[in-house]
């Protein structure tokens, strides 16, 4: 097979729905035609993609027909019931949510760190990993590479618009209630001015930080850390890697960070592992503390690498190295990985392969 394969982008109106239009339109035009699907709701919208405008069609089982490859960015359930359906009509499904990430049968690929993984597709699925997973794991597999991992321990700064619109909205909202006042000085000032409505967070946003993401599973863990600990097992095939993994989230609205202690079979230097970041594709290495050079979110957001900084060799170890990431968890973290998947499936048509 030799031609351009159809796309479909199925969540098209959401929020990485709209990243993943842009990404569409800056990216090498590799695909025949793409076609826009959401919920009846939104139907009949028109979208610009590639600079045309695109009407957006029902989510249906025959909006599929003459597909190749469908990027799905949906809720779990609706990932669940839907993704199959598509994959039994053979559409190749590159899915953003939960539902087959931990599936035996479904690959969970990241194309800088396991692009062979994306050919073993069982169930004709996918999966793309969750955003915090993301923001370390392209310059995690860099280093693993070289001085193969053994122990992993991380704690994330996490952006609200993770939480999505209602995660902007609430921290925008506590802002303007905190603005220019002197909160912050005594014990629950901030929780009093806020209110009792704190959006999808448990705890006020504004002038804090809230040391919980996600669902509660078991012994206390978050779901969010959980997914941080399986994944990254799974993407570098290090079933047994031991991870220990605190998520919090910070009042920035996009890019999650994290800061890393990755401990490695043998000794390492801080000049081979500068070497092999300042290299590593889709990675960028700004470390110059001296010259008050490190990445920060509000300089990443709306780029696409992940952003590297801080790195030393642990103090007390020295087959240990840490480090501070960052990337936008809109785009790596999301929209972006999910097209490079697609991307790297639409070769297979291309090349014959
Ligand atoms: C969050 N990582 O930031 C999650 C979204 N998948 O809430």
């Amino acid at each position: 097979m030799n031609r351009k394969p159809t796309l479909a982008v199925v969540g098209a109106t959401g929020a990485v729905g709209t990243v993943m239009l842009q990404i569409l339109s800056q990216h090498a035009d590799i695909w025949g035609e793409i076609r826009l699907v959401a919920s009846p709701r939104s139907a009949g919208r028109k979208l610009a993609v590639r600079g045309a405008e695109v009407e957006v069609l029902a989510l249906s089982e025959d909006v599929f027909d003459g597909v190749d490859v469908a990027m799905f960015d949906v809720p779990v359930d609706v990932a669940e019931q839907w993704a199959p359906i598509a994959a039994s009509r053979g559409v190749v499904v590159v899915d953003n949510s939960a539902a087959f990430r931990m599936d035996p049968d479904v690959p969970l690929v990241v194309p800088e760190v396991n692009p062979h993984a994306a050919r073993l597709r069982p169930r004709g699925i996918v999966a793309n990993p969750n955003c915090t997973t993301l923001s370390m794991i392209v310059a995690l597999g860099a280093l693993h590479a070289e001085f193969g991992l053994r122990e992993l321990i991380v704690s994330s700064y996490q952006a609200v618009s993770g939480a999505g619109k209602d995660g902007i909205d609430t921290l925008r909202r506590q802002l303007k209630l905190v603005a220019g006042s002197e909160l912050g000085t005594g014990p629950g000032d901030v929780r009093r001015t806020v209110g009792d409505d704190t959006g999808p967070f448990p705890e006020p946003v504004a002038l804090n930080v809230v040391p919980w993401v996600g669902a509660l599973r078991e012994d206390g863990w978050s779901s969010e850390e959980m997914k941080v600990r399986d994944e990254s097992r799974k993407i570098l095939g290090l079933p047994d890697l031991k991870v220990a993994v605190t998520c919090v989230r910070v009042p920035v609205v996009t890019t999650h960070s994290v800061t890393v202690h990755a401990r490695f079979e043998d000794e390492v230097t801080v000049a081979r592992a500068r070497e092999i970041l300042a290299t590593a594709p889709g990675v960028v290495l700004f470390d110059d503390p001296a010259a008050g050079e490190f990445p920060t979110p509000a300089d990443a957001t709306g780029t696409d690498p992940t952003w590297v900084g801080r790195l030393r060799r642990a103090l007390d170890d020295p087959t240990a190295l840490e480090f501070f990431a960052c990337g936008d968890n809109l785009r790596k973290g999301a929209a972006l990985n999910t097209t490079q998947i697609a991307e790297l499936i639409a070769g297979e048509f291309t090349s014959g392969g």
